[in-house]
């Protein structure tokens, strides 16, 4: 016999597929997993900065608690690994993408950006995903700061993309004219990344 757990599981499968929300190729988990190259890095809000530079007026350093005074919001969305999971109903709480591009000023030549993370991690997303109301650097996860191991203080979520391109530990983000790959891209995942379309490789 079926334990609970997956029983639940298959029901909640369902209710996604049947409402369009489960993307092809992928199966819901009530858990959340871990994923990610690398160690966990350690947070020092003394010496934590954010850098906004590239293709924007006005290139910013924000250290941690500028940062955390920006205006916030809440969007609760899905989320889609490329290894075939997605979680449902996910409650982000952060500065919307717009905030900090409202503050650097973007240049009209930029259309790509380049995010940085600790340890050299980074991932590129085309700015008008970015530019989306639902893109947030997310500082808290159900009302509590992000567990360290899904990327406190600080990650990026766009949730209609593969979740690769929302990059924990994030410490940066550099506009650009033109597209240029990230850790995963460069290693033959796709450079948009559209879950729904299946754009898991290059
Ligand atoms: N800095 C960093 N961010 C990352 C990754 C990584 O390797 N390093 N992996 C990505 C991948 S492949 C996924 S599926 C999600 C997983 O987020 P989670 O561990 O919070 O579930 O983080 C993304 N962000
Ligand atoms: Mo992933």
């Amino acid at each position: 016999m079926a334990s609970a757990e997956t029983t639940d599981r298959k029901r909640l499968e369902r209710a996604m597929r049947d409402s369009g929300r489960l993307p092809p190729g992928q199966s819901a988990t009530l858990k959340w997993p871990v994923l990610h190259v690398g160690d966990v890095p350690r947070f020092d809000p003394k010496t934590w900065d954010f850098r906004v530079f590239g293709l924007v007026e006005t290139p910013l350093r924000l250290a941690w608690d500028d940062f955390s005074r920006l205006p916030m919001k809440e969007v609760t969305a899905d989320m889609h690994c490329v290894t075939r999971w997605s979680r449902f109903d996910v409650r982000w709480e952060g500065v919307p993408f717009l905030e900090v591009g409202k503050l650097a000023e973007i240049k009209p030549e930029a259309k790509y950006v380049m995010v940085h993370a600790d340890y050299d991690f980074t991932s590129n997303v085309p700015l008008d995903d970015l530019m989306r109301p639902a893109s947030l650097f997310a500082l808290k996860h159900n009302g509590e700061p992000l567990p360290a191991d899904h990327g406190y203080p600080l990650r990026l979520v766009v949730p209609h993309l593969y979740a690769w391109k929302s990059v924990k530990w994030v410490r940066g983000i550099e506009f650009m004219a033109h597209d240029a790959p990230g850790f995963w891209e460069e290693n033959g995942y796709n450079m948009r990344g559209d879950p729904f379309r299946q754009e898991r490789f290059g």
